[in-house]
């Protein structure tokens, strides 16, 4: 559908404030229950502290502990020190997110006999991920990212986590394309303009379903590339990334990319489950989320630096090389800028890399000469279309969709 739904006009943007260096006042919310009401700006829970160095949840217990800040039992976000340069996120390193507790393991213990329901086509029936296995055969590499990511640098603090760049990575998926399985039983129904996808958490017992189940509709457009995946970075999904099998929509930010996916329907309208119907919308600052105002859909472009940064450190003057990842999101990334002198001037960085295509992110580097003193350096990408990273974010309540290169920005120490 149209770009309006997902991208940030600069021309919204409201009451633009100033930059706050991030960190210290970091909060997080307290649980992922509480978590889906927060993001729709309904709830009212206290945020805790954040605290550094928390133990890794079990069921992640096989992540790299240095590669991961644990915000909560079910928020984890990659370190900035801890990306690499080589385009993939390893699985050790990815973020999580999970909006109910995951499901139990036992779900992956038998991969081929999961079951998928697939609703809204002439011949809907349910089909094992065995036979998903024999309709077809795609890969590809796309960059999943939070909805939220980039909160931590609205000074309005929003409600939900205070990612900062983590809640990212580039990961390679397999899978069958949904357009190929749609096509295989029959096509779409007449009037269906979503796919609404359901994911495979149990749901606790006592409370209106749904209130906290995980369903998300998008334009059926997003079904052009969109993949039923059970293979992440060259293994089966690891139930925490939502093995074992996966809605994945390129283009579109993570809430959309359904875990544990136990069920594909086009429908006419979109679900109304409160992820859906209040949660995940751009809402004006101070207000709650509604079905009018847009969802968190397709992605902007977006770029940020990962080294040198503050917290690695002093940096030793000289010869330095400026690495950081750009993406298009909806479009492919064309190019990226970098500043050494908080955006009076900018230089263009090289790309750096395979091109894994549209949907990943590239590596970029610019190499430069820093001398002793305090330095502010920042990046702005440019999509194939033209649109330029913004200055400023959008200003909105749940603090979605921030691609500010100013609030993105690192004042870096060189000795
Ligand atoms: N079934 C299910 N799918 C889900 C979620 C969830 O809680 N349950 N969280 C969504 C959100 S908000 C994000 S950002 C991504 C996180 O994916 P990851 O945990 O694999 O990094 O999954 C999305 N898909
Ligand atoms: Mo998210």
């Amino acid at each position: 559908m149209s770009e309006k739904t997902a991208s940030i006009p600069s021309g919204s943007v409201i009451n633009p404030a100033r930059r706050r260096l991030m960190a210290g006042g970091a909060t997080v919310i307290a649980a992922s229950m509480t978590g889906l009401a927060k993001a729709a700006g309904t709830g009212n829970a206290p945020a805790t502290p954040a605290a550094p160095g928390k133990p890794l949840p079990p069921y992640v217990a096989w992540k790299d502990p240095n590669a991961m800040i644990v915000h909560t039992g079910s928020t984890l976000e990659t370190r900035r020190s801890a990306f690499g340069t080589s385009i993939i996120t390893p699985s050790e390193q990815l973020y999580i997110r999970n909006n109910l507790p995951a499901p139990d393991a036992s779900i992956v213990a038998d991969r081929d006999g999961w079951e998928i329901s697939v609703e809204g086509v002439k011949h809907p029936r349910t089909l094992t991920v065995k036979e998903l296995k024999t309709l077809g055969l795609e890969t590809m590499a796309t960059v999943l990212q939070c909805s939220g990511n980039g909160r931590g640098y609205f000074p309005s603090k929003p409600s939900g986590t205070a990612w900062q760049v983590g809640a990212a990575g580039c990961v390679v998926w397999s899978g069958v394309p949904v357009r190929v399985v749609m096509e295989a039983l029959g096509g779409m129904v007449d009037g269906a303009v979503y796919m609404t996808s359901t994911g495979g958490e149990k749901l606790p017992d006592g409370i209106d379903p749904k209130s906290v189940m995980v369903e998300r509709s998008v334009p059926r457009s997003a079904m052009a590339d969109a993949l039923l995946a059970w293979e992440m970075n060259g293994v089966p999904i690891p139930l925490a990334h939502g093995g074992p099998l996966r809605l994945i929509v390129p283009g579109y930010s993570g809430v959309n990319n359904i875990k544990y996916i136990r069920r594909l329907a086009f429908t006419a309208e979109q679900t109304d489950a409160a992820i859906q119907r209040t949660g995940y919308r751009i809402s004006p600052p101070g207000q709650k989320g509604d079905p009018s105002q847009p969802s968190v859909w397709e992605m902007s472009v977006k770029s940020w630096i990962n080294s040198p940064a503050p917290e690695s450190g002093p940096v030793p003057g000289g010869l330095v090389q400026i690495k950081g990842v750009a993406f298009g999101g909806i479009h492919a990334v064309q190019g990226v800028e970098v500043s050494i002198d908080g955006g009076k001037t900018w230089q263009t960085a090289k790309f750096v890399g395979p091109d894994l295509g549209r949907y990943a992110w590239r590596q970029f580097v610019l190499p430069v000469k820093l001398s002793a003193g305090t330095h502010t350096l920042a990046c702005r990408a440019t999509d194939a279309k033209g649109n330029r990273q913004p200055e400023e974010r959008m200003e909105n309540a749940a603090g979605y969709n921030n691609t500010s290169w100013r609030d993105h920005a690192l004042t870096i120490h060189v000795v």
